[in-house]
Order: C-alpha cells, then structure tokens, then sequence
C-alpha cells in the first residue's frame, strides 16, 4: 500500500549508505533485499534486511560490481527496484539500462541520462544550451590543426586546462600555462583518456586559478516538475576527496543562488531530467560555472537533508515509484546551516588506510546532531573499501551555531583500535579561514602544507 510501483528494494551498495537507503525504505513502509560481499555478512544492513544475498568475495568487482549477480540476486529475491547508492554502479549507463529491461525500476534517472553526464562534452553542450552558464571554452570536439588549436586556446586565454570527456571527478585533467605546453599536454591527456576511459576525447576549457566549489541538489519527477534544494559548499577537499561539506555555501548572494538555482530546474525540464541530481559549479569572483553533473544521491546529500528537513532519499524512492513532487518551488524548506564531516579510517597526517578493530566507538549527541554510521564497537574496518566509517552531520539556527556544536561534537566523539581523520576535523574546525567562510578549492591542501596548524 505504497503508492508507488513497488513493493521490495534491492540495495546494490554498502557501508553507511546502503544502511542510509535502507532506513528510507523501510520508512515507506518497502521490503528492503541487501546484496553483500562475504567482508560484509555482518553489516547492520544485512541484518535489518528482509533477505540477504551474499553475491560474491570481498573483492568490489567481484561483488559490487558484479552486473550479473546483482541481476539474478533481484531476480531470486522477487526485488521489483534496485537502488545502487553512490559509487560502484550508481552511474553506469549501461547497469541502468540492464535494470529496466530485466523489468525492473532503477532508482535514480533514466540510462539516457546518466549516459549524457558521464559524457562531460555532451552535458556541457546540453546545460549550455539550456541556460546554465558554463566555464568559458568550446563545447565541442577540438580541431586537429595545430594553428587552429593554438588560435582557440590563445582566445580562451591560459591558463586553460584540458579534460577528458570521459573523465570527471578530478580525473583526465591537465593545466596548461603557456602555448608551448599546449599540443604535448593535449596529446598526453588524449592518449590516458583513451587507456582510462576507453574514449580518447578532450576539450578545452579557461583555468579558474582559485575557484570555490559549489553545488546545487536537484529532485525531479516523471511529470515535467523539477525543484532546487539549496545549496552547498564542498571545496574543502585533498586529492579531489571531500573532507567536510556544508549547506548553504555561505557568502553567496541569495538572488543569485536562486537564479542559478532556477536555471538548473529548467535544465532538469529541458533534458527530461528526473531523480536526485546534482549541478557542480566553479565560483569565482561571484560568477557561477558549471563543469559537472552528478546523477546519483551524494555523500554530502545529509546537510542539504538537515536544512531542508527533507528525506532526500526517501524522494528519491518515491519519484523513481512515479509519485508527484510533494512541493512547489515556493513551498521548498529553507533554515539555518549544516556542516559535514567525513571521518575515515586514516591516518590524520600522512592519510594512509587504517583498517582493523573498532574498540571504542563513543558516539556524540544533542540537538542538531546526527551521525550516518554502519560502524560500532567491534565493527572490522575492511581494507577493501573507502575508508570512511562515519558522516558527523552537525545543524544550527546559523552558521556560527552549527560550527559551535561541530566543535563540541567532534571533541565528545571517541573512536579508539583504528586511527582516524578526528583529530585533522577538530583542528579544522579550529581553524580562523574555515570560520570565516568560503575558503576556495586549494585551502585545505594549502593549510596541510604548513606546519603548527591551528
Ligand atoms: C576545473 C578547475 C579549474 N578550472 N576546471 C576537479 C574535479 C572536476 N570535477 C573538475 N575539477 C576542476 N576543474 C576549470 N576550468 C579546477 C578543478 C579542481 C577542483 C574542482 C572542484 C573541487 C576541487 C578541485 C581541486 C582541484 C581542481
């Protein structure tokens, strides 16, 4: 009695968010069939599952990744929708296209559209075209003529930065400072796309030296109803990793926000858009740049969750069951400010993995709080898998509130057997810049370099 096209879920992920889709389920009142590797037949989510399948070794291509299993587990199971979390299989087009045609609903938007944003080109051409403004630069395939490249470069201006079409993420980039750099930086990331990403296609945009980066969470139905949910800042990152999130990204001019915000909804409409998205900006000197969508729920969906008070995943369930969007634009909760932090199984200083026994697992609490966690006293932290453990998700009335509790929260959180980011996050959270609000892209990295921080 759900009102959406089905009844039982089967969650193609694992870790904090596969625990996270499952408690959204359940919530819709879904029967919820987890998938695991043999590392994790004693998740929490296994557990609370109303059946478990085990579909291979720990190894992620094995299992996580392993297209087959994952079908004949939906198959065996009677699973009706398949939800693939963030990571693994969550943006590939083609697993997609394999969960519909077994007659099965894929949680998140259609192949086509997964297939668009995993092209970088084609998305930029689609997102130009509706109105989102773009970082400066062709959105086509490059000419083969050297002249002709250097005549296109020297118009964007260098620095310029060659990506790869079939890149993103950080991946398949490269900067380029002067004309001579030019034709040896685009062979070179031309020939690791083609062994990377099977698609030797690169494009030209202008390098924005000191940019912050900001995103927009997106929620469409099958109806032609698109609405923004805000906004977040996440340059606080090393190694294109996110270290800790926050909504909204502060600083920004609220007029803008929501012209952005509408352009992104109007984009969602014009390419028949539907599920959670998100829009990736560059902002710098208070202009936005898209270069990214994301076509899957977030790691950081939980601050935008906070300042909303919206179930983000659990929408998520209900526009892939065919249900309405539940609110006008106008309706969209908006208040104060949340912050995430990321803690991972690390070593705070040189970030090597830290696997082993969790012994002490002290949790912090109190309004505001919340912690997305499959971990507990005697959880073993694998070496297979990313190393978070833990999402610390703090909220206030401001932003100087919700930093207030992040502090205190992450003082009272005690996680002993393992070594952990904790102390690298209070110091962090110490930290005069981050206080301040919005720091760009390259602040963390810059602040890991000094010695005698905070
Ligand atoms: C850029 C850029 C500067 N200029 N594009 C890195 C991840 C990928 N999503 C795009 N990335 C960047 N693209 C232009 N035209 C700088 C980055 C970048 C970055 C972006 C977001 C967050 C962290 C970053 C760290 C280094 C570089």
């Amino acid at each position: 009695m759900t009102g959406l096209g089905f009844k039982t879920v089967l969650i193609a992920n694992r870790g904090e968010i596969a625990l996270r889709v499952q408690r959204a389920c359940r919530t819709l009142g879904l029967r919820t069939v987890v998938v695991h590797s043999e590392a994790d037949a004693d998740a929490l989510a296994v557990r609370q599952a109303d059946m478990a399948l085990c579909i291979g070794p720990a190894n992620a291509a094995a299992s996580y990744l392993n297209q087959e299993a994952i079908l004949l587990a939906a198959e065996l199971s009677g699973a009706e929708a398949v939800h693939p979390g963030y990571g693994f299989l969550s943006e590939n087009a083609a697993f997609a296209a394999r969960v519909e045609a077994a007659g099965l609903v894929f949680i998140g938007p259609p192949a086509a559209a997964i297939r668009m944003m995993g092209d970088k080109v084609a998305a930029k051409q689609a997102m130009r075209a509706a109105g989102v403004p773009c970082v400066p630069g062709p959105d086509t395939a490059l000419p083969e003529d050297p002249a002709a490249l250097q005549a296109l470069a020297a118009a964007i201006g260098y620095p310029v930065i060659v990506k790869a079409a079939g890149g993103g993420g950080g991946r398949g980039m490269r900067v380029v400072r002067a004309a001579a750099e030019l034709l040896e930086a685009l062979a070179v990331t031309r020939e690791e796309a083609r062994r990377a990403f099977g698609n030797p296609e690169v494009y030209l945009e202008k390098f924005l030296t000191a940019p912050r980066h900001v995103e927009i969470q997106v929620l469409a139905d099958h109806y032609g109803q698109a609405v923004w949910l805000g906004s977040r800042d996440c340059s606080l990152q090393r190694r294109h990793q996110k270290i800790l999130e926050e909504a909204p990204a502060p600083g920004i001019d609220p007029q803008l926000l929501a012209e952005i915000g509408a352009a992104c909804t109007a984009a969602c409409r014009a390419i028949g858009y539907r599920g959670l998205g998100t829009f990736e900006f560059l902002v710098e000197d208070g202009a936005f740049y898209f270069i990214e969508m994301n076509t899957r729920v977030q790691v950081e969906h939980c601050v935008t969750e906070m300042t909303t008070g919206i179930d983000l995943v659990q929408q998520q369930i209900r526009v892939a069951g065919g249900a309405r969007l539940a609110w006008t634009q106008a309706e969209v909760p908006g208040f104060g400010h949340a912050f995430e932090c990321r803690i991972n199984a690390e070593n705070p200083k040189t970030f090597a993995p830290s696997p082993g026994v969790i012994t002490q697992w002290d949790l912090p609490g109190g309004p505001g709080v919340r912690v997305d966690s499959h971990a507990r006293a005697g959880f073993v932290v694998a070496p297979h898998y990313d190393s978070m453990i833990a999402k610390l998700i703090v909220h206030g009335d401001s932003r100087a509130e919700a930093l207030a509790r992040l502090r205190i929260a992450l003082d009272e959180m005690q996680v002993s057997g393992i070594e952990t980011n904790l102390p690298l996050h209070r110091q962090l959270a110490a930290d005069a810049g981050f206080a301040a609000g919005g720091v760009d892209i390259h602040y963390l990295e810059r602040w890991l370099q000094q010695d005698g921080r905070a």
